[in-house]
């Protein structure tokens, strides 16, 4: 089965015989061909990697060869619908525009449960991570990576309850990253801690063995901070915990990825903290991977704000170094995971990447001297005292009963405000226990004492070899569970939505097939809370349902709000009922340009009859609004209110190919009649059959226009390349009549 880029994705397909479905690939793949220089279009890049074989470029590509560079980092999109049905969808528009790292989020609560879900219930605010929908959704990203022609890093969560269980069976589906850092579990679930680090050395062990690349949690204690710069020598206490804990369980250094966030955002003079963090970090840890993080602390609803953050944070990645890039949403900010601003964060952060191409070329930091170099010495020394006072207390355990962590103060100032979490306190408090002399495992990647050799002295290297191989060597030994709850699955789901599929009906969406959602901006000439009101009124007067402001800006005070509202269309389009005009037919710049060359144009224009109204006309004509003149074809512009007469005489004294007519006043049908006119004279003067006549006009009908006599009538949103398209092709029809 092969995507076919005008096809959708079958859901049906992916769901069909997922028992039997095997992952192709384990382990975490980088980029191809970083480091390289390339020629991409009219271009050379320094730091690009390998194109795809399909993708979406950037808006402005058409301007250049439709090129679309890939970056050298690994790009993320966080996704976070709830239904993995909708999820895989917009995986694959975010492959398209170059994310090749898919993490999704995974339903709120899941990392208290103490064990697997089975089934496919949706979630809140991302999935249940069950086999099932893990299955389905590498099934699909399978389909994609070969559409978009680079692999797809699949990614989850490993922290909480169930980590090394949740571990397992990544492994056996071929997922390849996945958050994990027990202190994660500590500080912002209140697991207990011995329980964390105990399943974290089993879960780390399962990851290594699959080679899966490791996120670790750090930047969660930057968002939860009150004052996120403040944590800054935490933040490399904390990742320098979890990196070694994992390497001395096994997993190598270039699969541990410190989830490093630049702390600070605008107004604050981000710069002058973040870079001399980020420049010290990666100092500390030269040997780990880099996974730059945005800043989500401090994100508002604004997708402008959001975004000039994001580009700030890519500098820093572009001046220091980022091996995965992540990018996040103003959803964050607000609830609403949509579709769209996935794809435009992803586009963010590869426009900033490509566009920076090169800049360490000319750019260097002044690591050695002034600012810099004395903050990023400072901030080293602040985290060595830091990890030297853990140890003088008696170690980690000893320090987060202390509550040395996310504590407002900038270290080794302290304000007593840190989280609290207690030896024997938290979920599953008390479950660890040592293993009986006899405990044996025969499976692969088990961490710690495993007394196989009492069974047999061969396998102690390879328990699994007791029962000829475990689910990771023999995967037909996974018991493969389908659904559980009849109600909350996909099937019932795909059900509701079932008239949406194959059907041309349509409804907007933003998050689930079939939500209805659409998005409104607005400006409201009043203060902020009557504007957000009035535009829940508005709202609910188009006939909207669950009309909810999300996001609201003052301009001024006094003079007015912009207001960002959302709503649901209770109706469906039938798209067959639509109609349809035909597609204007435009030639590219270059075939036209090209065309000129070898066969110079020339046209006569003017507004006729009583009408001085000549923008419509001049941004036909004109380069600087991209009128036809930019191709080459000679303008003869002979002003406003001009008579027929006179365009003609011009015409002819010129031997022009094309007269171009315009006029807006429309009364009395004088546009048409001038067209009439026109025409009528051109024929009188014997030259009808050699000279294109267009008329333009806001009140234009191309039907009405031809019907008059002119050869082709431009109305509203004409713009130069369609005149110069049509007068190319007409002209060649002409000769091939003549
Ligand atoms: C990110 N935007 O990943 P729950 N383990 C670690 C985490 O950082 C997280 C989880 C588990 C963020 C997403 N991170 C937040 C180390 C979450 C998630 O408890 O199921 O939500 O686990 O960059």
């Amino acid at each position: 089965m092969e995507l076919k880029p005008n096809e959708k994705l079958d859901i049906e397909y992916i769901l069909k015989d997922l028992d039997k479905y095997r992952p192709r690939r384990r382990g975490w793949t980088w980029r191809k061909g970083a480091g390289e220089k390339r020629k991409i279009g009219k271009f050379e890049y320094y730091e690009t990697t390998e194109n795809l074989k399909s993708s979406q470029p950037l808006p402005a590509a058409k301007y250049f060869d439709n090129i679309d560079p890939q970056p050298q980092p690994v790009i993320t999109t966080e996704i976070a619908s709830g239904r993995f049905e909708d999820d895989i969808r917009r995986m694959r528009m975010a492959a398209w525009h170059g994310a090749d790292h898919i993490m999704v989020i995974r339903t709120a609560g899941q990392s208290h449960f103490d064990g697997l879900i089975e089934g496919t219930p949706q979630g809140v605010g991302g999935i249940p991570i069950t086999r099932k929908q893990v299955r389905a959704q590498r099934k699909a990203l399978d389909l994609i990576e070969d559409e978009v022609g680079r692999p797809i890093n699949y990614h989850s969560y490993v922290s909480g309850v169930a980590g090394p269980e949740i571990a397992v069976m990544f492994a056996e589906e071929g997922v390849n990253g996945a958050h994990q850092d027990p202190q994660y579990n500590v500080l912002y679930r209140n697991i207990n801690m011995v329980r964390s680090f105990v399943d974290a050395a089993s879960a780390k062990k399962v990851m290594a063995w699959a080679d899966m690349a490791q996120i670790d949690g750090a930047h969660n204690a930057n968002a939860t901070a009150r004052e996120a710069w403040k944590v800054m020598p935490e933040l490399m206490v904390q990742h320098a915990i979890n990196s070694m804990f994992s390497v001395k369980v096994g997993m190598k250094k270039e699969n541990i990825c410190l989830s490093t966030v630049p702390p600070t955002a605008p107004p604050a003079p981000c710069m002058r903290l973040d870079l001399p963090y980020a420049v010290a970090l990666r100092e500390l840890f030269r040997d780990y991977k880099m996974r730059a993080q945005m800043n989500t602390k401090y994100m508002e609803s604004s997708t402008r704000e959001a975004t000039v953050t994001h580009v700030l944070n890519l500098l820093i990645s572009e001046l220091t170094s980022a091996d995965i890039q992540s990018t996040i949403t103003p959803d964050e900010g607000r609830n609403v995971p949509w579709h769209i601003y996935n794809i435009e964060a992803v586009d963010t952060a590869k426009q900033a990447l490509v566009g920076m191409d090169g800049l360490k070329e000319m750019v260097e930091l002044k690591r050695n001297e002034g600012e810099l170099k004395e903050k990023v010495r400072e901030l080293k020394e602040r985290a060595v005292l830091f990890m030297e006072e853990i140890l003088e207390v008696g170690g980690y355990f000893k320090a987060v009963e202390e509550g040395f962590f996310v504590d407002s103060g900038y270290y080794p100032e302290r304000n007593g405000d840190g989280i609290v979490r207690k030896i024997d306190g938290g979920i599953g408090a008390g479950t660890v226990v040592e293993r009986d002399k006899d405990y044996m495992a025969p499976v692969t990647a088990v961490f710690g004492y495993n007394n196989v050799a009492q069974y047999d002295e061969s396998a102690v290297d390879n328990p699994s070899k007791l029962i000829g191989g475990c689910t990771f060597e023999d995967p037909d030994k996974i018991v493969y569970i389908d659904e559980l709850d009849e109600n909350d699955n996909v099937y019932v789901r795909l059900e509701e939505t079932k008239e949406l599929r194959g059907t041309g009906l349509v409804k907007p969406e933003m998050e689930w097939a079939g939500d209805g959602i659409i998005l409104l901006t607005m400006f409201l000439p009043a203060e902020e809370r009557v504007a957000e009101f009035a535009a829940i009124e508005i709202g609910e007067r188009l006939g909207l349902e669950d009309v909810e402001v999300i996001h609201r800006e003052i301009m001024q005070e006094a003079e007015g709000t912009r207001i960002e509202l959302k709503g649901r269309v209770p109706f469906t389009i039938d798209t067959n009922k639509l109609e349809i005009p035909p597609k204007p037919d435009i030639m590219s710049d270059d075939e036209i340009r090209e065309e000129i060359e070898k066969n110079p144009m020339k046209i006569v224009a003017a507004t006729v009859g009583e009408d001085e109204h000549s923008v419509g006309l001049r941004e036909i004509i004109d380069i600087k609004h991209g009128g036809i003149e930019k191709y080459g074809i000679e303008c003869h512009y002979l002003g406003t209110s001009v008579p027929v007469e006179k365009l003609v005489d011009a015409a002819i004294e010129l031997n022009a190919d094309a007269i171009l007519a315009s006029t807006i006043i429309s009364h009395d049908d004088i546009h048409y009649k001038n067209m009439k006119k026109l025409h009528e004279l051109c024929i009188e003067k014997g030259i009808r059959d050699k000279i294109i006549l267009v008329a333009g006009g806001t009140q234009v009908s191309n039907e009405l226009a031809i019907e008059s006599g002119v050869d082709a009538g431009f109305g509203r949103g004409t713009n130069g390349a369609q005149v110069a398209t049509f007068l190319v092709k007409k002209r060649r029809e002409m000769k091939d009549e003549s």
